[in-house]
C-alpha cells in the first residue's frame, strides 16, 4: 500500500501552515498500521484543522463546531470494526466541545482523538483559544488574554484517560510514531498536537515551539500517573513531547456486554417483520 491511497483534492490551507504535516502523518501512520480508506473514519467539526476528514481518502464526516466527538462516539458504537479518528482544532475539542472532552474520556469509547493545538481560532482569524497563552494580544484582546489558559494534556490524565500524549507538527517521524501507538491503542487516546498557525498566531511559531520543545527519554516511565501529571504541568522554557501516560483499563464496549456480544449493525441481519410490528407503534 503507498500514499496513493489517501491522496486527495488541494486543500484550502495557508502556505506553511503546521496542518500539512499533521495530515501527511496521518496518512503515513495509516499506511504503517496496513489500513484500508474503508476501514476508517476521520471526523471533524468546524474550523481549519476540522477540515481534514475533505482532505484525505477515507469515510468522512463534519459535524458541528464542537460537536466533533459526539458523531465519532455514535460511529464507533455501531460499528467497532471502523477505526475512527478525530481531527479538530482545540477550540472545537476543549472550548465550545469541552463537555463532551470531559465526558468522552470517561466513557472511554476506542476513538483517537487528535488536537490541533494552535493557540488560536485560525478559521474565524485570530481570537484568543482555550489554550492561548495569558498576554496573548490579538484583534479582540488588544490588553492581552487574561484567561487561565487550559491544560488539555493533565486534564485528560487527572479525568482518567488511558493514553495521553503530546507532540509538535514541526517533527513530522516523531508525529507519526504517537500518531500510530495512539490509533493502536484500545480506548480514547488524545493527542495534543502542537501546531503553528502561520497566519493568525505570530507567538507561537514554528520557531517559538522549536526552542523549547524536548522528546521525552526512554527512562520516563509513562505508567507512573504522579509523575506523569507532573510532566504534564511542564509549559513555558521546556514543553515535554511523547507519550505522557498510559495504562490499559477497559474500553465501552467491554462494558457494554451487549456491544461486546453482538456484530457490527452494518453485519446484522434485518428481520423486516420485526420492524413493520415496531412500527405500528407509531401509526
Ligand atoms: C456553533 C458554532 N460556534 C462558533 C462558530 C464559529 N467558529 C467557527 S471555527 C471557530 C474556532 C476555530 O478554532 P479551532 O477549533 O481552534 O480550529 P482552527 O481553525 O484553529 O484549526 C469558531 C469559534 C461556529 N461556526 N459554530
Ligand atoms: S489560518 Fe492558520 S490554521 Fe488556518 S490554514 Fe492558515 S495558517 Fe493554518
Ligand atoms: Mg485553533
Amino acid at each position: 500500500m503507498n500514499n496513493e491511497i489517501f491522496l486527495t483534492s488541494e486543500t484550502a490551507w495557508c502556505p506553511g501552515c503546521g496542518d500539512y504535516n499533521i495530515l501527511d502523518a496521518l496518512k503515513q501512520s495509516l499506511i504503517t498500521l496496513g489500513k484500508a480508506p474503508h476501514e476508517v473514519l476521520i471526523v471533524g467539526g468546524i474550523g481549519q484543522a476540522a477540515k481534514t476528514p475533505q482532505y484525505i481518502n477515507t469515510n468522512g464526516f463534519c459535524g458541528l463546531h464542537g460537536r466533533s466527538l459526539p458523531p465519532a462516539v455514535a460511529a464507533k458504537i455501531v460499528n467497532k470494526k471502523l477505526t475512527v479518528i478525530v481531527n479538530t482544532g482545540e477550540g472545537d475539542s476543549y472550548g465550545e466541545g469541552g463537555n463532551h472532552f470531559i465526558h468522552n474520556i470517561r466513557r472511554n469509547v476506542d476513538i483517537t482523538h487528535f488536537v490541533h493545538d494552535n493557540q488560536i481560532y485560525g478559521l474565524t482569524k485570530g481570537q484568543a483559544s482555550p489554550t492561548t497563552d495569558i498576554g496573548h494580544v490579538t484583534d479582540v484582546q488588544p490588553n492581552g488574554s487574561n484567561n487561565i489558559p487550559m491544560n488539555p494534556v493533565a486534564l485528560a490524565i487527572t479525568l482518567g484517560a488511558g493514553f495521553v500524549a503530546r507532540a509538535f507538527s514541526g517533527d513530522k517521524e516523531h508525529l507519526k510514531e504517537i500518531m500510530v501507538e495512539a490509533i493502536s491503542h484500545k480506548g480514547y487516546s488524545l493527542v495534543d498536537i502542537l501546531q503553528p498557525c502561520v497566519s493568525f498566531n505570530k507567538v507561537n511559531t514554528f520557531q517559538w515551539y522549536n526552542k523549547r520543545v524536548y522528546k521525552l527519554g526512554k527512562e520516563y516511565d509513562c505508567s507512573n500517573k504522579l509523575k506523569a501529571i507532573e510532566k504534564s504541568m511542564e509549559w513555558g522554557d521546556k514543553i515535554p513531547l511523547g507519550v505522557l501516560y498510559k495504562e490499559d483499563k477497559s474500553d465501552f464496549h467491554d462494558k457494554v456486554s451487549f456491544l461486546r456480544e453482538s456484530k457490527p449493525l452494518v453485519d446484522s441481519e434485518i428481520n423486516l417483520n420485526k420492524v413493520s410490528e415496531f412500527m405500528k407503534d407509531f401509526l
